[in-house]
């Protein structure tokens, strides 16, 4: 059993492994009521963990230990002790051969760690501590060993039996079982090691490796998702030759196969040569997909594919170094995508997930390094600061070394550490050595949390004709950091002249063949740069590309903002500088009289983008997105969600009023005729005509309502029927709602990654997604609690996305958030970790919010038997 006094892991307490397993022989037998599972380890002393005595202790949960041999020998039970999670033998010869029989029970495993069942399939998930769920072994990942796995079960309804590596040996067995045998030849860590078995079909394609290999591809999906697997594949291999093109990655197995099942706690998981996804994560068609999903998919796909390399050729040490993998991992599967699709649209979206989540994690009682030096459950650190902002850090160091120097960096990584389990040290050092450069201050951003703030402050020197720049960093406080140093940061910028033209950057008088954009290296607390040779006060186009994941502070004016938003060179920025007039003028309206007027200066900007079709629309559907309700909260000191709501909301109608004829217009431009595709120019349509009906309907507007109803019949594809469907449920057209929401679930019932979107839509809606119409979701019957989407779906969704509903004064949002985290903690304790973070942010909230988000947690803490992972977030959120 799981213990519930919860202990903290520190790494200074890192010791290398005792004992070593060179290889991993298992045989599963998969029955109806259980699992047996036999394993062989070939066990020998490290000999780098010292002399003297040391006990073998081997890591188990939740299992039923039947038998322990030695060399051939079964062990009575006087000769070793099972402490359950913990399997101890005192004294074991130098080298040793160990079987351990256990018995599990898939069938009951709602947690979804280890082996458990999904709609009737066996599958697995290790990472980070689930192989401990199979069998007794030393959980952690600097214990590599090659695997051998055999698996049986009954014939007819297992047909297809799965594991690492190549399948090397099948055959029938009595009783109308059968058995298949999979053997990798690389040594791995037990948290890449994967098992599926059932009644799936396989869809095949090839892929060409560089050195001219045929690599079999393969996937596995329940029949009735047979016609959805296209996209996932296409993507696989857009992936496999990308990363033999920019990084000189080959793939190194034979076969490689990839799984969906419905039931999974994350998206997917890059199971050696077995990727097991979320069915929401591989999935599509162009009638049940969004565009969203389909970039996401082929993201997803991306990233678990990058990781053979990035994650198990050269794997993690410890838990600590989690980011070395999935920082690096999303670096490379967002340059991934970033090259498969708009480049600044990408940006957009990694910075605005950045933003909005990460920076609010980073100032919250979770706030934590991307190498945290301490955790309770590891399980609560696949975080967005590990991935995200890992992959921020990542991209720094892609910044200040060069394309050029940072492929030399990762070959020397790759080459150096090929078949060990490392730290991020080692991968900033490999950084170092091939580029010659001092990254020793750098790596502060791997040891200190909290987002660093840039105050930056102007002037100019008209007689000198010098443009001085002030730039002051500070790093706040986080849980047990204080008094940080600064850090070493990579600013990129740009200044523009009175008609939006470049100037050049020069940091010496008569500087010649100055350029225009320059990435400045902050490394001290105030620094100053003068540019000399201006004729007059220029326009500052700061932090270009978003070029470090921190605050900038300096006092724009709306003019300036105007000013960058239509002649910025660099398209982030110009969003960038959208998105900050828009934040101004929303937040200057909260709380004010529903009649205070909206700039007039913003109604002209969105119509110049509304209007002009010649504007790059991929970055106008970016811009015509106001800022989420989210990131206001995130900015705001001590945040009102519903008054944040309602200001967001007067300055949406108010456009939407004043530019109603353009939307209108926009709408109709925007409708091409020709075959569905996922490009980014179609993408970018969809997008800007979805925006134009929900901002239609927003004020009511008869025929915004006449198209949405007619684009939701017509539409051949999802993004179009969810967007009209979206449109009018957040209307004020009662009977619409009703209708189509019928009509939508009629129709895709069936489908459970539709009905998980058509959930979405009503709970994240402040229309349909109030809580009691909430509370009936929950009993519809298509929802399902052992099922995390379905729960991410419902529950998630209100309380992350529909934040005036979920801050209702009452606090019964709250309520019902601690009421439902304490129902799932028993069943899935990742899943109900992951749920209450909304209230751990209480902190930030105006105080008749954050008194009561405070007792639904303290009602969380008092939960008799509470988990360990729910355990860690609400202490810490409490305490910190
Ligand atoms: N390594 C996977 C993510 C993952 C992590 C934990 C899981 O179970 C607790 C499952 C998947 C990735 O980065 O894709
Ligand atoms: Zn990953």
């Amino acid at each position: 059993m799981r213990t519930n006094q919860p202990q903290t892991i520190y790494l200074s307490d890192y010791k290398v492994p005792p004992y070593l397993v060179d290889h991993v022989d298992l045989r599963f037998e998969l029955f109806e009521n259980g699992a047996r599972v036999h394993s062989i380890l070939a066990v020998r002393r490290n000999p780098e963990a010292g002399a003297g005595d040391i006990p073998l202790e081997l890591d188990g949960d939740s299992l039923v230990l039947e038998s322990v041999g030695l060399d051939g020998v079964t062990l009575n039970e006087a000769a070793f002790e099972n402490r359950g999670d913990k399997l101890i033998i005192a004294s074991v010869p130098e080298r040793f051969e160990l079987a351990v029989v256990t018995w599990l029970e898939p069938q009951n495993n709602t947690r979804l760690e280890g082996l458990y069942k999904s709609s009737g399939m066996f599958c697995t998930q290790c990472e980070a501590e689930g192989f401990r769920c199979i069998t007794y072994f030393p959980d952690r990942p600097d214990v590599m060993s090659r695997f051998r796995t055999r698996i049986e079960a009954d014939k007819r309804s297992y047909p297809v039996l799965l594991s690492n590596g190549n399948d090397v040996d099948r055959g029938d067995l009595d009783d109308g079982r059968h058995f298949v045998s999979w053997e990798g030849p690389f040594p791995k860590p037990c948290y890449l090691f994967a098992l599926v078995a059932g009644d799936l079909v396989e869809k095949r394609d090839t892929f060409t490796t560089c050195s001219g290999r045929d690599i079999d591809l393969r996937m596995y999906v329940e029949p009735r998702n047979s016609e959805k697997c296209d996209h996932a594949m296409d993507s696989l291999k857009r992936s496999m030759r990308w990363d033999e093109e920019v990084y000189g990655r080959e793939y190194d197995l034979d076969i490689f196969m990839i799984v969906a099942v419905d039931d999974f706690n994350m998206g997917a998981m890059e199971n050696k040569g077995l990727n097991i996804f979320n069915s929401s994560c591989v999935l599509a068609s162009q009638d049940t997909a969004t565009d969203l999903a389909f970039q996401r998919i082929e993201a997803i796909v991306a990233h678990e594919y990058f990781h053979n390399w990035s994650g198990n050729r050269v794997t993690c040490r410890d838990w600590f170094q989690l980011s070395l993998k999935e920082g690096f991992t999303v670096f490379r599967d967002s340059q991934f995508s970033s090259d498969m699709g708009s480049p600044t649209v990408k940006r957009i979206e990694d910075v605005a997930l950045l933003r909005t989540a990460q920076f609010a994690e980073d100032g919250g009682p979770m706030a934590h390094p991307i190498r945290p030096a301490s955790y309770m459950e590891i399980s609560n650190f696949y975080t967005l600061t590990i991935y995200e902002k890992g992959a921020e850090v990542v991209r720094m160091i892609h910044t200040l070394l060069g394309p050029d120097l940072f492929r030399k960096g990762s070959d020397l990584y790759f080459e150096r550490h090929d078949g060990q389990a490392v730290t991020t040290d080692d991968f900033v050092k490999a950084m170092e050595d091939a580029s010659g450069r001092d990254l020793s201050q750098f790596r502060l951003w791997y040891e200190q949390a909290g987002t660093p703030v840039l105050t930056v402050a102007d002037e100019f020197d008209a007689e000198q004709g010098i443009y001085r720049l002030t730039i002051k960093q500070t790093i706040p406080d986080t849980p047990g950091q204080t008094d940080k140093k600064p850090q070493h940061i990579p600013f990129a910028l740009g200044l523009l002249g009175g008609k939006g033209e470049s100037q050049p950057l020069r940091l010496q008088a008569g500087e010649q063949d100055a350029p225009t954009e320059r990435v400045l290296e902050l490394t001290g607390e105030t620094q100053v740069f003068e540019f000399h040779g201006l004729d007059g006060c220029p326009v500052p186009s700061l932090l270009r590309q978003f070029s470090a994941p921190v605050r900038v502070r300096y006092p724009w004016t709306r003019e300036q903002l105007l000013f960058l938003m239509s002649h910025d060179p660099d398209g982030f920025n110009r969003w960038d500088a959208g998105e900050r007039l828009a934040v101004d003028v929303i937040q200057s309206l909260v709380g004010t009289p529903k009649d205070a007027p909206v700039d007039s200066r913003l109604v002209t900007a969105y119509r110049h983008l509304v209007s002009d079709s010649s504007l790059d629309q991929a970055l106008v559907a970016k811009m015509l997105q106001l800022p989420s309700e989210a990131y206001l909260i995130e900015l705001a000191e001590s945040a009102d969600a519903p008054a944040i709501h309602d200001a967001r909301e007067r300055v949406l109608k108010h456009l939407a009023i004043a530019l109603r004829d353009d939307l209108i217009a926009c709408y109709r431009r925007s409708v091409e005729a020709g075959a569905y595709q996922v490009t980014p120019d179609q993408i970018a349509r969809r997008s800007l005509r979805n925006t134009a009906l929900a901002w239609l309907l927003q004020i009511n507007d008869e025929e915004g309502r006449e198209l949405a109803l007619r684009q939701f019949r017509e539409a051949d594809n999802m993004t179009d029927r969810i967007g009209a469907l979206r449109a009018l449920v957040n209307s004020d057209y009662e009977d619409d709602r009703a209708q189509v929401l019928e009509q939508f679930y009629e129709r895709f019932k069936e489908d459970p990654q539709v009905v998980e979107q058509w959930f979405s839509v009503q709970a994240t809606s402040d229309r349909a997604g109030q809580l009691p119409q909430i509370q009936q979701l929950l009993q519809h019957e298509a929802f399902d609690w052992k099922n995390p989407n379905k729960v991410r779906s419902v529950v998630g969704a209100f309380a992350g996305q529909n934040l005036a509903a979920f801050h209702s004064p009452d606090g019964s949002g709250y309520d019902f958030l601690a009421d439902q985290v304490c129902r799932l903690d028993d069943s899935n304790p990742q899943i109900a970790a992951r749920l209450v973070t909304p209230l751990t942010r209480w902190k930030r909230f105006a105080p008749a919010h954050s008194q009561r988000m405070k007792t639904a947690l303290e009602r969380i803490r008092d939960k008799a038997g509470l988990s360990r992972d729910v355990y860690e977030v609400v202490h810490k959120s409490l305490v910190g």
